[in-house]
């Protein structure tokens, strides 16, 4: 097994036995007679605990003994998924511990299975962190993850008669074995109350808060394995729990929370993500979360500095990097301003410098949606203080900064201003965060572009040294070596066995790309991989589909903009026409979805019920001869992901173009040899240049083309009118023949004409169309195809998360990193 061949730790398969066994009786309690597989699979984890410790002391040694600069990466999500496997390959052990189990007759793979997901984020940006949090820890760069202890993740997702259900995801009900509780670290964080001024004797004035509670922060480290075992570092998840002094009127009085007590209010801080922000209560939980994590975290960066400069803070921009994981943990700006003045009794003007030295900013999104606004009123309630600072930030900026540049200029004021002005007076955190940031970035080239000029035009005019751009990045460690080992065997005898290291060495499988040979090996993996998807399709959805069908996939959080819409158009185009003559040979297709829809999201909902009854029709029509199957995956999730993405051949990236930031499951199905079918948007702008346009499948219209027809006046209509093929489709949708629940149906096709087609779906359905017929045709060509795919996996080295976090170093945290010795 390629994944781990080289056991630098010098465990062998006996003392590998031994060890899980003693861990199976001392640690879990149990015995090889009466064990369950989750009891071995504890005991497991015990065993490679012992390695993990030892070399997590090895890492904080070194860096306190050095006095490190580090970078604290501020979260709201972290999607770990999970980490046993991971964590093996990293370790170097994942042979000796297969075989030790397997002569102790476990399937190692079995136990695997018994692991939850951590799935302590939505999407993307929460599985880019813990991508990041790898490469921190393989490239041994001093660093800690904070974010939320929440109790329950991101739902899981069951689909009854076609439609989502949610259902609580209780990912630590009977203990997670990699987390350590830190009572020693343990913080309290005050809100709510009022601020009282003080005037001196001598006329100065002095601001006090008195809160109305304390909240107990408790910290749960998770040690992040780096490979080859470089370096452990960790993420530091805070829980909320109730302090003697609370009292919980406040928090009931929201309405958020019908529990009788004090305990079930404080513990409700870190119960959920997200929990939907429509209504006021909801609003007031995500910024007490925000707040609760972010100043659990700068308290614990300040006690861990004071540790060694007693209060001095002379050095601590020269210690300490903040990475803002987009607007969600923004109130930490404010928030050390009002420790480092008001309670360490630092000028403002000094903290001010400090804090506009330590935090940078990174943007993931363009939409409006999900650009934070706060209520003022709330903030007048939870954190009165806090918009006390905002206000004078607010001050100082506009009359200073804006003031010096356009001077008398009140609508660039109004503009620039962090509080919106109108009936509802609103904080926004995206304006504090490029005030208070040396550093602001996109995720990749077209967006960084769009944050300037789009976005932000005025501040980047200020400011134009403060943007950037960091391209996201995945770590191949988790979405090659350990999730397709057939192709890591590969690369490890074609590019040697650092390539995880240093994936640009994957570029020698190139020269081979059109060696029948190398294309036979590299294709047999692929059909492999698809031969264990297709059990699992047949497991979870009772559908059976062919492995020498075309895998089409599209995999991501359901939304508008990522049209899983226009992918269903065209299926039902394709269906249309094996209706329409039976005699009709086409290259067999699977397409693959797996989607959660945020639970207020209706027409993402309908998405979802649309995709299984249209799927669920097809899949039983025995006129198309099993040409054509649709089959949605339940549950999407990290460890899902994994067993998808390297049996993929399409990777669909369709959104409308300026609407993705950068995706980065798209690095993912290339570096696995999928072709992408997409858009010029995001990463996959980048991805075709280095893997070749003419390997992959790009259609539709590019941003510019976006902005012209937005400016001229978008009109869906235009195109149901004079595209007979589309207007069938749509017109499809409303019809009884895929549901009674003709509305469902119905309401998809309603937002695509009287709805205004928002993302221009139909305006890009023809040269879907077009784009999805050539992958067709060259699929049908095995050794145009294997030539494709090749290029494309060979050609990812710039997608490595090693490389992003590079460049967050050299142009953002500027640190250094430390060899960790083998000694304490
Ligand atoms: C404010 C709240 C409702 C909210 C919660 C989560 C807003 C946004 C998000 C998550 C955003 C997200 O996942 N963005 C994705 O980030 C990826 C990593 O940079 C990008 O690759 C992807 O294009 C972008 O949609």
């Amino acid at each position: 097994d390629a994944r781990a061949d080289k056991n630098s730790l010098k465990l062998d398969v006996n003392v590998f036995k031994e060890k899980i066994v003693h861990h199976l009786r001392c640690t879990i309690g149990t015995s090889e007679k009466k064990a369950s597989k989750l009891a071995w699979w504890q005991a497991l984890v015990a065993t490679a605990n012992e390695l993990i410790f030892d070399r997590l002391t090895q890492t904080q040694y070194t860096h306190a003994t050095k006095d490190t600069r580090a970078v604290h990466y501020l979260s709201a999500e972290f999607l770990m998924g999970r980490l046993t496997v991971n964590n093996l390959v990293s370790l170097e052990v994942y042979n000796t511990a297969k075989s030790a189990l397997q002569e102790l007759g476990i399937d190692i793979n079995e136990l695997c299975e018994e692991e939850t997901d951590m799935a302590l984020g939505n999407g993307g940006l929460g599985r880019l962190a813990a991508c990041f949090m790898d490469s921190l820890a393989t490239l041994a760069y001093p660093s800690v993850g904070y974010g939320i202890h929440y109790e329950n993740g991101l739902f899981r997702q069951e689909i009854r008669e076609g439609r989502q259900i949610e259902r609580p995801d209780s990912w630590r009900e009977y203990g997670c074995p990699w987390e350590v509780c830190r009572p020693e670290s343990v913080q309290e964080v005050p809100i709510g109350g009022f601020v009282e001024t003080q005037t001196a004797p001598d006329g100065s004035i002095r601001k006090v808060w008195h809160p109305e509670h304390m909240i107990k922060g408790v910290p749960w480290d998770i040690p992040v394995v780096g490979f080859r075992g470089a370096s452990v570092t960790i993420l530091r998840l805070w829980e909320s729990r109730p302090t003697e002094s609370f009292n919980w009127d406040v928090f009931n009085a929201g309405g958020y929370v019908d529990a009788q007590n004090e305990k079930a209010a404080v513990e409700t801080i870190s119960k959920v993500l997200y929990p939907n922000d429509s209504t006021e209560a909801g609003k007031m939980l995500r910024l007490t979360q925000q707040y609760f994590f972010s100043s659990c975290s700068l308290r614990d960066i300040l006690r861990r500095y004071n540790r060694t400069h007693f209060h001095d803070y002379g050095e601590f921009a020269k210690k300490i990097a903040i990475q803002l994981n987009d607007t969600h943990p923004v109130i930490a700006i404010p928030e050390l301003m009002r420790l480092l003045v008001d309670e360490e009794g630092i000028s403002w003007d000094a903290a001010w410098e400090i804090v506009t030295e330590v935090f940078s900013y990174t943007n993931h999104t363009l939409l409006p949606e999900a650009l934070e606004k706060w209520p003022v009123y709330i903030f007048e309630k939870l954190l009165p203080r806090h918009l006390e600072i905002i206000y004078e930030i607010n001050y100082r900026f506009l009359n200073e900064v804006v003031e010096a540049k356009w001077s008398g200029d009140d609508e660039k004021k109004r503009k620039l201003s962090i509080i919106e002005e109108g009936p509802c007076k609103m904080v926004r955190m995206a304006n504090l965060a490029v005030i208070a940031s040396r550093k602001i970035n996109g995720v990749a080239e077209i967006h960084s572009k769009l944050v300037r000029e789009n976005l932000f035009p005025e501040f980047s005019t200020l400011w134009p040294d403060r943007f950037c751009n960091v391209t996201n990045g995945v770590t191949p460690r988790r979405w090659m070596l350990a999730c397709n080992p057939g192709l890591a065997e590969l690369y490890n005898e074609i590019a040697g066995k650092d390539w995880p290291l240093h994936l640009d060495s994957c570029a020698a499988l190139r020269p081979y790309a059109d060696d029948p040979q190398i294309q036979k090996r590299f294709m047999d993996i692929k059909f492999k991989n698809k031969v264990a998807l297709a059990a699992e399709i047949k497991k979870l959805c009772g559908v059976e589909v062919d492995p020498h069908a075309m895998f089409d996939v599209q995999i991501k959080r359901l939304h508008e903009y990522k049209r899983q819409h226009l992918n269903l158009l065209y299926i039902l185009h394709l269906y249309r026409k094996l209706l329409a003559d039976p005699a009709m040979r086409i290259v067999p297709q699977v397409f693959i979805f797996g989607a959660k829809a945020a639970p207020a999201y209706t027409l993402a909902k309908n998405i979802i019920y649309a995709i299984n009854v249209i799927g669920d029709k097809i899949n039983n029509d025995y006129r198309i001869r099993n040409q054509l199957k649709v089959v949605f995956m339940p549950n999407y999730r990290v460890s899902l992901a994994e067993k998808i993405i390297p049996a993929a051949d399409i990777s669909e990236q369709i959104s409308t173009a300026g609407y993705e930031a950068s995706g980065t499951s798209n690095m993912k199905f290339s570096m696995n040899g999928a072709l992408t079918l997409g858009t010029m948007d995001g990463a996959n702008i980048e991805i075709v240049a280095e893997a070749g346009v003419e390997n992959n499948f790009i259609f539709g219209m590019s941003v510019k083309d976006v902005q012209e027809l937005k400016a001229k006046g978008y009109n869906p209509w235009d195109f149901y009118n004079s595209n007979q093929d589309l207007r069938a489709v749509v017109d499809w949708l409303d019809s009884d023949f895929f549901t009674e629940d003709r509305q469902a149906l119905a309401s998809i096709k309603h937002s695509l004409l009287e709805g205004g087609d928002p993302y221009m779906v139909l305006a890009d359905f023809a040269s879907y169309c077009a784009a999805h017929k050539r992958a067709e045709e060259m699929y049908a060509d095995k050794a145009r195809w294997a030539h494709a795919a090749i290029m494309n996996s060979a050609s990812m080295g710039k997608f490595s998360s090693d490389r992003s976090i590079e460049d967050y170093v050299h142009n953002i945290w500027k640190l250094k990193n430390y060899e960790i010795k083998d000694e304490i």
